[in-house]
């Protein structure tokens, strides 16, 4: 069996899909993308980034960012930053006011 992925005689574009061999036939292997990237062909042996913030259709609706946040999209990936006026890590993010008012005691603001 000739396995063109460990031989690297395969054309897969390395940074958007992942080489499998297939192990049905001598010749032969697929090039599936990596999270976060779509392909236009099925057999395209690259892949585009998706763009999470503004999916294509449902089935890839998958960003994570609070209603609260900027979804911001990147190679591969996507980023969530509150909006201003609300706070933590992008996925959750509570209103300031709320969350001093909640920690009272023992606030601790962060920049
Ligand atoms: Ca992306």
């Amino acid at each position: 069996m000739l396995d063109e992925c460990t031989t690297k005689a395969h054309q897969c574009d390395t940074d958007t899909t992942t080489c499998v061999d297939n192990t049905d036939d001598i010749f032969g292997y697929t090039c599936p993308c990596r999270d976060g990237f779509l392909k236009v062909n099925e057999n395209d042996k690259t892949c585009h980034d998706m763009n999470e913030c503004n999916p294509p259709d449902a089935d890839h609706n998958n960003h994570n960012c609070d209603t609260h946040a900027t979804c911001t999209n990147n190679f591969g990936s996507f980023e969530c930053e509150c909006n201003d006026g609300w706070k933590g890590d992008g996925e959750t993010c509570k209103n300031i006011g709320a969350y001093i008012f909640l920690n009272r005691g023992f606030i601790r603001v962060h920049h």
